[in-house]
């Protein structure tokens, strides 16, 4: 009897047997995801650099994907990705990393990547915390919620990311959470195929240090919780902010069209070569 092998395995590294992830953590719903649009399109893994920073959603690409992969310095990848896609704008740059990486000391290279208009694909993977380093208050934790930097409950408000990302000029940003893997696929596709700076966000459970400290439970709890919690964008534009208390609004925020960067720049090295 042969084996089998799982359909997406030939885009991981052969020599690597085992993740660093915790039983029941989102973070392999949302790699699958990222694979699973790769494939469904086609894309060759030769043609992609993935770009990572420090926490345990930045382990997601890197070592694991059989493509070039930059795992840099925490909060740091948009700024090594922009780089990267300037130098090689040909390739497929992506970003792979959590809410702490990229929203707080990562927020300003977020918003600024998104207002520059880069052609980047960034999957954030927001559980709510800095899961890696032990369950710290990151700046998508909510309010009241205790952990071990906030013991008497955070009284600080959380960004929600998405619509900021919009503010900030991206041409395309949709969130879904793990409970949604369909839904996320489909949009990490329309994000690789955007000329232009791509956000989707990742709404996943960490059921070890966020669960630790909140009352949802274990893995499927999480699933319960966001099935329960989610509506759709469209069906929350008719709601009242007190209906939408504590909801997770899920969809596609933007996608529109608008000039990118990286191509303008390629444009004006090329006419200025030829005028030598
Ligand atoms: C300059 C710097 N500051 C702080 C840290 C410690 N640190 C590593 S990962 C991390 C937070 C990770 O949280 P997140 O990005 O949400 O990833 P998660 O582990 O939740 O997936 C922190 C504070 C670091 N490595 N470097
Ligand atoms: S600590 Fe949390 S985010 Fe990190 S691998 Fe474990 S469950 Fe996942
Ligand atoms: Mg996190």
């Amino acid at each position: 009897m042969s084996a089998i092998t799982h359909p997406l395995k030939k885009y991981t590294r052969s020599h690597i047997h085992r993740t660093t992830t915790c039983p029941g953590c989102g973070i392999g719903i949302v790699s699958q995801a990222l694979l699973r649009a790769m494939d469904e399109l086609e894309m060759k893994m030769d043609d992609f650099v993935f770009v990572s920073g420090i926490g345990c959603s930045a382990w997601i690409p890197s070592p694991f994907y059989d493509a070039d992969t930059l795992h840099t310095t925490h909060g740091r990848p948009i700024a090594f990705a922009t780089g990267v896609k300037l130098g090689k704008p040909d390739q497929n740059v992506v970003v792979v990393s959590g809410d702490g990486d990229l929203s707080a000391i990562g927020g300003n290279h977020l918003i600024h990547a998104a207002r520059k208009n880069i052609d980047l694909t960034v999957v954030l993977v927001n559980n709510g915390i800095y899961g890696m380093t032990g369950g710290q208050t990151a700046p998508t934790t909510p309010r009241g919620l205790q952990t071990i930097t906030s013991p008497y409950g955070t009284f600080e408000h959380p960004f929600d990311i998405a619509p900021m990302v919009v503010a900030a000029g991206a041409p395309y940003v949709a969130r879904w959470t793990t409970y949604h893997p369909r839904q996320l696929t489909r949009s990490i596709k329309f994000g690789l195929k955007k000329k232009g700076f791509a956000f989707i966000e990742a709404v996943s459970q960490c059921p070890v240090q966020y669960g630790r400290v909140s009352n949802i439970g274990k893995a499927v709890a999480f699933m319960e919780y966001y099935k329960a919690n989610s509506v759709k964008i469209d069906k929350a534009d008719k709601m009242t902010a007190e209906e939408l208390q504590g909801k997770i609004i899920v969809g596609e925020f933007v996608n529109i069209e608008k000039a990118e960067l990286s191509e303008q720049l390629s444009k004006l090295k090329y006419e200025m070569a030829e005028a030598i």
